[in-house]
């Protein structure tokens, strides 16, 4: 069947993107080509073609015109797709290992060519089977300080970080986290989505004037600290891992934010999957968050030290304010995704998956005793060891 060239946006199919990867040379002409959509995500389609063995293969991810968790009846920009390949070429340019390289990009398509990554994992599901990565804190907490680093007004200078800025403005995806993140767990909201038998315990969230209070001044510093490029969605979800590799995938969400908000998503979702796991994986679990921030702070400092542009960065003090801000920043964001994973819209598989309702129940309720006290007790939590569960 002849395949007739389609122009303006259209939303592949498995044949269109094996043509699209023809047309655009990645493969022979007369290869025998394979395809199939692998798009496990909320947003976007993601084919995966390949010659018959896989011998050579790429990615092609298209964005949906809107989201696909919800349906047609939550329209979302198409604008996202150039953000996010923007977003991985600029952190590639600080840490070229933790990214996936992009290959070739059409933003009225809304799509991105990228090195297939096919022989990692989704974090998610590794820590869900119970696999170990020992060089994932290293390699995270590397990733973070050089992308969060070079981004921002530290990093920069005042113009190019301006710059920057415009580049990454990202309203409707913000507006997502805004809303999901920030605000609709905390209210009687239509999106949220938790268990009846939980209504009591998130009826007394809702009620919890104290909580309301901290995660609205959470969300106004989302809102309006423009500190560094963000990822924007940093859950476990987002990170690829093998053995003895990790790619951070997705930065979809990318925008000027607040440094801890993905250091916060990263402790969040580590930390629900501590609490699917039995009590004897948990010092594992909190091990990660413990290096990852180690490590996260010893190289932003070494950083900060080689290459800051900042006057004041030599003034005594200063540094260890920064760091103590983004680790309280970071927990309280924790908090908020912690509590939205489990009552707001899209929840993770680590807790869902849990089959047993008894013991479903128990981890969910932790879960919001755990979100609530990470947002009101992140000026008092002082360092990663103090996030032990109970
Ligand atoms: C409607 S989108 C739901 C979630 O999926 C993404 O991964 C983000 O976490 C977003 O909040
Ligand atoms: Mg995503």
């Amino acid at each position: 069947m002849a395949i007739v060239k389609q122009s303006g946006y259209y939303p592949l199919t498995e044949n269109s993107a094996v043509e699209l990867a023809r047309s655009l040379g990645f493969f022979d002409e007369n290869e025998e080509l394979l395809c199939s959509e692998i798009g496990d995500g909320n947003l976007n389609y993601v084919f995966r073609i390949g010659s018959r063995l896989y011998e050579k293969s790429v990615i092609i991810k298209q964005a949906l015109p809107y989201a696909k968790v919800v349906g047609e009846s939550m329209p979302l920009t198409l604008k996202r797709a150039q953000i996010e390949s923007c977003a991985l070429k600029k952190f590639s340019e600080f840490t070229p290992e933790s990214v996936p390289q992009v290959l070739y990009t059409d933003e009225e398509l809304a799509v991105t060519v990228m090195e297939d990554l096919s022989d990692y994992k989704i974090l998610r599901k590794g820590l869900i089977e119970g696999e170990a990565y020992p060089l994932l804190p290293k390699h995270v907490g590397t990733y973070l300080a050089k992308t969060l680093f070079f981004t921002s007004d530290f990093g920069l200078n005042g113009k190019e970080k301006k710059e920057l800025v415009g580049r990454f403005i990202n309203p409707e995806l913000c507006k997502i986290t805004e809303d999901l993140v920030f605000t609709d767990p905390f209210y009687d909201h239509d999106s949220n989505n938790f268990e009846e038998e939980l209504r009591e315990k998130v009826e007394a969230l809702w009620n919890d004037h104290v909580v309301r209070l901290e995660a609205g001044k959470l969300k106004r510093k989302f809102l309006t600290q423009a500190d560094a490029l963000l990822h924007g969605d940093l859950h476990t979800g987002s990170i690829f891992v093998k053995k003895d590799d990790t790619k951070i995938i997705d930065p979809e969400f990318a925008f000027y934010g607040p440094i801890g908000f993905d250091i916060g998503q990263f402790f969040a979702n580590i930390l629900l999957n501590s609490l699917s796991r039995p009590k004897e994986d948990h010092a594992g679990r909190l091990k990660i968050i413990t290096e990852t921030w180690n490590v996260f702070s010893s190289e932003f400092t070494e950083l900060w030290l080689a290459h800051n542009q900042e006057t004041y960065s030599t003034t005594a003090g200063y540094l260890d304010h920064i760091l103590g801000e983004i680790f309280e920043d970071s927990i309280g964001f924790a908090g908020c995704e912690i509590i939205r994973r489990t009552v707001g819209l899209s929840h993770v598989a680590d807790l869902d998956g849990i089959e047993d309702q008894t013991k479903r129940l128990k981890a969910k309720t932790e879960a919001i005793d755990l979100g609530r006290r990470l947002i009101l007790q992140r000026k008092v939590i002082k360092g990663p060891e103090q996030l032990a569960l109970y």
